[in-house]
Order: structure tokens, then C-alpha cells, then sequence
């Protein structure tokens, strides 16, 4: 069983009714009961967390480093694009992470084609909206499981 964080910046709680040409009809409450069934199915536990404000977001970025956190999934929003202290809190928090994107972030605007998030992810997704999250879910139970036949051998 492996602790996982799934943390949502800004503007997505908004999601189902915000550009929906953009970033789709579902909403967070939908993309979280389905991460919740799909990891707990798995065998692993989930905690959600979405915040507007950048400093809840290093805050809760923090207490994974105490709180048995194995694994962080995280669409950081606009703060992808801003946050030196989202991506500080990430790198001091040293668990692998898995960065999505609902939308295609290269087909769109040039300011959102750099992430500095990135910096500390294993890999990303983007484009594929709440689908998205399913893969990382899965890259990280592939994850889990290589880590803990490593740890058995
Ligand atoms: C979500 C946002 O809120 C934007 O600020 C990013 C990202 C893209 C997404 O595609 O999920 O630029």
C-alpha cells in the first residue's frame, strides 16, 4: 500500500464549467472519486488537494515529506508556469512526481510552454485531459511495483 498525493492548483476547481473547450466537462470531483476508485482498487490510498493559493500548495507540498507521502501526481495550474517556490517545495520534498496537464500546453500560448515544475517531475502527460490522470496513476503503480521488487531482491 503506497500513500499518494494528487494536488490541483488554481483555477481547476473551476473544472466541468471553465473553458470547457479547453479543459473539458469533467470536474474535479469527478477526476478525484475516479483516482480514489482506481488507487484504492490498486491496493493504494489517495489524498486530494487542490488550493488558489500558492502557499497552501508549498504548505501541503511540505507535509508530504512527513506524512508518509510515497508518490505526488500534481497539475500545478498556472503556478507550472510561475512557481520557483512550487518546484523548491517539490525538490526539497524528493518523492517522485508525475506532472498533468489536461490541455496541450505546447499548442497553446508561448508563456505556458515552460514549466518549471518539470524540474522535478519523472515524467509528465499532457494534452489527453482527465485521462491524463489514469496514466499517471498507472506509471506510478508501475513505479511502486518495481521499486518494491527492487526492495525485495
Ligand atoms: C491548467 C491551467 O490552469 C493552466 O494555467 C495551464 C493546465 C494548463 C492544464 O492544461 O491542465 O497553463
Amino acid at each position: 500500500m503506497a500513500k499518494l498525493l494528487v494536488l490541483h492548483g488554481p483555477n481547476l476547481n473551476l473544472l466541468g464549467t471553465r473553458e470547457p473547450e479547453i479543459y473539458g466537462a469533467t470536474t474535479l470531483a469527478e477526476i478525484d472519486a475516479d483516482l480514489a476508485a482506481r488507487a484504492s482498487a490498486a491496493g493504494h490510498e489517495i489524498d486530494a488537494f487542490q488550493s488558489n493559493a500558492e502557499h497552501e500548495l508549498v504548505d501541503r507540498i511540505q507535509r508530504a515529506r512527513s506524512d508518509g507521502t510515497a508518490f505526488i501526481v500534481i497539475n500545478p495550474g498556472a503556478f507550472t508556469h510561475t512557481s520557483v517556490a512550487v518546484l523548491d517545495a517539490l525538490q526539497a520534498a524528493d518523492l517522485p512526481v508525475i506532472e498533468v496537464h489536461l490541455s496541450n500546453i505546447f499548442r497553446r500560448e508561448s508563456f505556458r510552454h515552460h514549466s518549471y515544475v518539470s524540474l522535478a517531475a519523472r515524467g509528465g502527460i499532457f494534452g489527453l485531459g482527465p485521462h491524463g490522470y489514469e496514466l499517471a496513476l498507472e506509471a506510478l503503480a508501475n513505479l511502486i511495483e518495481a521499486e518494491s521488487s527492487e526492495g525485495a531482491r
